[in-house]
């Protein structure tokens, strides 16, 4: 029986156990440059068999939150280069995730303070966080967004490409996850609440579904899919998302991507950061099917679940084969010996939900670990 603590490799990457820490926005990057912090906050982390950054802009239009990551400049490539450096040293591998927000954004983020872009010309009923000139934090809503023109997309498709390669040519990561969840771009594109859409990318989940294909063939092209994994979420209500009928749509993905050789599947379970057992639909969501229906199109990757999970669930998880890794938030947040804390059955520190969102070493780099 496979143990939390077992290897496993996961496409191209040799994973030291099946401990992943979760992405997790934490605001601590201005001018969207990790700095100093962000080097020492993830070399801390560094015993997770895996780390998954936290969602990082490919472009400036794939921008939606104050102090958040980049990869579409030097300097942000080379603040990345040296976390990655930092997480190496330490035997670690680190990933980092692809990000466009799509409508979850604000003018203020935006090139010339444009609209934000989505599928259709829907507001999201949802807030992003900016930071005012003072230097003190607010949650605004977000702001209308406009439709993209079809001619549009391929550009967008071609910044999730060259992010992609900048990050493992430039700043030196093992690997690269779409941001495929949480009601962000992709995952507007493809849900029936946010894409109302009636060309090539819009309609049936054939269509709907377009727009997440083209991002993983452009990121696999430069990268290759065996350091390329995906995040999904299928029922999350995260930033307004919903679908009336998620399992088809969400079985024709996992079968698209059984066929794609990725390094890795990643797969929120109910609402992010919520009820596991939230679900959208007429009938709750089968994941066993999900997964089923990934293997049975010849998917090999590893199966990565996240959302809630606590030592004895993933245990469980894991021993029985219902996952190969599980990934871990707000305990890596509170816990940077998550790992050996998990091990040795050692208390575990609580989450200061105070500084979850920005701010500077106080709830960042600065938990304990055991003793
Ligand atoms: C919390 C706050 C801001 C962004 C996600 C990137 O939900 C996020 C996010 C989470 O995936």
């Amino acid at each position: 029986m496979a143990t939390l603590f077992d290897p496993l490799r996961a496409g191209d990457l040799a994973l030291a156990n099946r401990i992943v820490m979760a992405p997790l926005t934490r605001n601590r990057s201005p001018n969207a440059v990790p700095g100093d912090l962000s080097v020492t906050y993830y070399g801390q982390r560094a015993t997770a068999g895996l780390i998954v950054t936290e969602a990082t802009a490919i472009s400036h239009q794939g921008q939606g939150y104050a102090d958040v990551p980049g990869l579409y400049g030097a300097d942000q490539l080379a603040g990345w280069k040296r976390v990655t450096d930092a997480v190496h040293k330490a035997g670690g591998k680190i990933v980092v995730q692809l990000w466009h927000v799509g409508r979850i954004s604000h003018n203020s983020l935006q090139p010339g303070g444009g609209k934000p872009v989505a599928p259709s010309a829907i507001r999201a009923k949802s807030k992003t966080f900016l930071v005012k000139p003072d230097g003190s934090g607010e949650f605004v809503e977000t702001s209308e967004p406009r439709a993209l023109d079809a001619a549009e997309i391929p550009g967008i498709v071609d910044d999730f490409r060259r992010a992609a390669k900048a990050a493992i040519e430039v700043a030196g990561f093992d690997g690269v996850e779409i941001h495929g969840a949480n009601g962000y771009l992709v995952d507007q594109f493809l849900r029936s609440g946010t894409n109302h859409r009636s060309d090539d990318y819009g309609g049936s989940i054939e269509n709907r579904a377009r727009f997440l294909f083209a991002v993983v063939d452009a990121v696999t092209d430069a990268v290759g899919a065996g350091r390329t994994g995906i995040r999904l979420s299928p029922v999350t209500p995260a930033n307004d998302a919903s679908d009336t009928d998620p399992q088809p749509l969400f079985n024709h993905v996992a079968a698209g991507l059984g066929s794609r050789g990725l390094a890795y599947i990643h797969i929120v379970e109910g609402a992010t950061g919520g009820a596991r057992d939230f679900s959208q639909g007429e009938k709750p969501f089968d994941y066993t099917e999900l997964k089923a229906t990934y293997r049975k199109a010849g998917g090999h990757g590893a199966w990565l679940v996240n959302n809630g999970y606590d030592k004895e669930l993933a245990e469980k998880a894991v021993g029985d084969g219902y996952a190969d890794l599980v990934a871990f938030g707000k305990l890596f947040i509170a816990n940077p010996d998550l790992v050996s804390r998990l091990k040795r059955n050692a208390g575990l520190n609580d989450p200061d939900k105070a500084t979850f969102y920005g701010g500077d070493a106080k709830g960042y780099t600065d938990y304990p670990t055991a003793a």
